[in-house]
């Protein structure tokens, strides 16, 4: 290639942005035809409202004087006319009639964790060292036998995780699942701009700075990817989506999804109480007859302190991001460009100067554009909030070893924690010092591990149960 497309320089000239061709004579002609690739996948007329300030981010858009605590569906089931049991039945119904898939987003690379793969491959089992896609993979193969269904699972990567994440799955013969079943794809990408100009950066003379488009790129790229039609074709009505990095992740539970169905709720999100006011949690919140999540870095922190009269947070509600959506609705938002508006976050960036050096800075000299996912509930009718026990349902692994919160031996407790205690439901007497795991596929909820270990008295030992038959039962104690 030796001249440049007219179309992208007319497109780079109306937006301001022709510095991007600056280098155009200097590199090779491959290099230059993936230049034009990334110029081209770029909707810059998007770019050009970010940059004016004409598209602005939802935290404006919450009025934060009118924010009012959510309504809740409570974890002992006050709030709604029917009961949990009628929820886990509405649910169970749906999974088995074969409506729901399975998204998970792992886009994230890792590097608060200090883990330099993808955060799905992070060995999270505290005994088995199974990674947290292997936790999720087995889930849902326990829910597939459970119900007799395949359930879709939708799996979103991003450019830094893709490629390593496809190499795992096909290594390990997609951890159990059927591939037929499994679809991995990329999310999109935005250009990172510099704050003072509003210029785009390049990250070398033939590649602009690009960073993920957030969580919420799974709309666009589960559609680009033919995901949404994949699950359009198999009569899939429900999305349960998750985030990877979250063990205790109850991905397609009967009750969420039952609440879900039982208040013809377009989307629905699973919420915890917050452990304290200024918990690195998405806040749930209610404005007039909308749901809305406010970042914890967009809440000032004196309303995150408030109180109500009984002394509880006022603002109680953490986003734990386990969602269900409906199909019919991401099809409406589709088809609305404004349905997910852009989140702006000053960072330092690595870039490219006029001259064609490279600039390493300290402090932040540039924006990035992330969507939310979350930013779908306002839009959505009858959006449900859903309370969830935090010891049942959220053990985040963000933070690397040595940190006071959200680290991988946390949550590794939290996991352990919890399947003692199905293990003394089950009348099992459990040592408090033993690390128990329960892999799903052995037993997938408390009654189901009651079904499984009569024989068994006492456990003083650390313990995993994998095993699938109850025969092999006898071998473990
Ligand atoms: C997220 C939520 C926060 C709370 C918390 C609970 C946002 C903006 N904040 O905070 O409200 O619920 O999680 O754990 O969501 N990801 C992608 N692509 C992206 C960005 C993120 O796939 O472009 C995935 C990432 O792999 C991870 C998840 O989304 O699984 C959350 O991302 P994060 O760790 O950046 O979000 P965090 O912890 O700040």
């Amino acid at each position: 290639m030796k001249t440049i497309p007219e179309v992208i320089l007319n497109e780079l000239t109306t937006y301001g942005q022709s510095h991007l061709l600056k280098f155009w004579d200097e590199i090779n002609p491959a290099q230059q035809k993936d230049l034009v690739a990334e110029i081209a996948a770029i909707d810059w007329s998007i770019i050009g409202e970010l940059i004016s300030g004409k598209s602005s981010d939802t935290s404006n858009l919450v009025d934060v004087a009118a924010m009012q605590p959510p309504v809740a569906v409570r974890s002992d089931g006050e709030g709604v006319s029917w009961t949990i049991q009628d929820a886990i039945e509405a649910g169970e119904k749906a999974l088995s009639a074969g409506e729901v898939a399975a998204v998970m987003v792992a886009g994230g690379q890792g590097t608060r964790l200090g883990f330099k793969h993808p955060k799905g491959m992070y060995p999270i089992g505290p005994i088995s060292g199974r990674s947290l896609f292997q936790v999720f993979a087995d889930r849902l193969r326990a829910i597939n036998r459970r119900y007799e269904v395949e359930v879709p699972l939708y799996l979103m990567t991003s450019e830094a995780t893709h490629a390593e994440t496809l190499r795992y799955f096909s290594d390990h013969e997609y951890l159990g699942l059927s591939p037929s079943s499994v679809r991995i794809f990329k999310q999109g990408t935005m250009p990172a701009i510099d704050a003072t100009t509003g210029r785009c950066l390049l990250s070398s003379k033939s590649s602009l700075a690009l960073s993920p488009d957030g969580h919420g790129g799974t709309l666009a790229a589960l559609e680009n990817s033919g995901s949404l039609n994949d699950a359009r074709l198999r009569g899939i009505k429900h999305l349960a989506y998750i985030q990877v990095d979250n063990p205790l992740a109850q991905l397609c539970d009967p009750a969420l999804l039952g609440h879900h169905l039982l208040a013809k709720s377009e989307m629905t999100t699973q919420v915890v109480k917050k452990r304290y006011p200024l918990e690195r949690v998405g806040n749930v919140v209610r404005v007039g007859d909308r749901v809305h999540i406010v970042e914890y870095s967009d809440l000032p922190e004196s309303i995150a302190q408030q109180t109500g009269s009984d002394g509880e947070l006022r603002f109680w509600a953490g986003n734990i991001a386990v969602h269900i959506l409906d199909l019919h609705f991401l099809d409406r938002c589709l088809g609305q460009v404004t349905a997910l508006p852009f989140h702006r976050a000053l960072k330092a960036v690595e870039h490219l100067d006029a001259e064609g050096a490279q600039v390493k800075p300290d402090e932040p000299n540039a924006i990035k554009f992330e969507r939310f996912i979350f930013d779908l509930l306002p839009r959505a009718e009858n959006a449900l909030v859903v309370e969830a026990k935090p010891e049942l349902a959220f053990a985040p692994v963000k933070n690397a070893t040595g940190s006071e919160v959200d680290t991988p031996e946390l949550a590794k407790q939290a996991i352990c924690k919890l399947h003692r205690q199905w293990l003394r439901g089950a009348g099992v007497k459990v040592d408090e010092t033993t690390k128990i795991e329960i892999n799903p596929r052995f037993a997938l909820d408390p009654s189901e591990v009651a079904t499984r270990t009569h024989d068994l008295m006492h456990i003083a030992e650390d313990r995993y149960f994998d095993c699938e038959s109850p025969e092999k039962l006898s071998n473990l104690h």
